[in-house]
């Protein structure tokens, strides 16, 4: 068996579909689970897909990826901007990252246009709404090239 693509989500992204449509659209996380399961079948590939609210729990998430992840995709939200402690995490692994936005952050306010995963990550997707997801996960499955025994 092939190792599975981990999609890890940040804060505040459970209330996606919720609230903020204009900037997030109307799909929900589990619509982005769905969506990202299918796609990753397509390619042959399971996801494992999380959200957390808490940064201790994405960083041991990130280090879960060690040994059990074929690659990585995460939308950090907000800690993007901010966590140190996610940045070094992801520099610990050895696989293909890509980091992922639902909105284009370089297009909003300037505390958004920095990003500390972006330092980690083999590529950025940003603005496609769900669909940057999508993208991640054809991104990750062109680069992944673990074992499929
Ligand atoms: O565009 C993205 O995917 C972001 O990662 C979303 C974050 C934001 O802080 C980043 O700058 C860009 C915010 C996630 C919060 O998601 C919500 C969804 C619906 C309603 C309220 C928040």
């Amino acid at each position: 068996m092939s190792k599975p693509i981990y999609v890890l989500n940040g804060p505040n992204l459970n209330l996606l579909g919720a609230r903020e449509p204009e900037i997030y659209g109307r799909a929900s996380l589990e619509d982005v689970r769905g969506l990202c399961e299918r796609r990753a079948q397509a390619h042959g590939r399971t996801v494992v897909f999380r959200q957390s609210n808490a940064e201790g729990e994405l960083i041991g998430w990130i280090q879960e990826c060690r040994g059990e992840a074929a690659a990585l995709i995460i939308n950090p939200a907000a800690y993007g901007h901010t966590s140190i402690a996610i940045l070094d995490a992801l520099r610990a692994l050895d696989m293909p990252i890509v980091e992922c936005h639902l909105s284009n952050p370089a297009a909003r306010e300037e505390f958004r246009r920095s990003s500390y995963v972006s330092l980690a990550a083999t590529g950025v997707i940003s603005g496609f709404g769900v669909a940057s997801y999508e993208l991640a996960v054809d991104a990750v499955c062109a680069l992944a090239v673990d074992s499929r025994s």
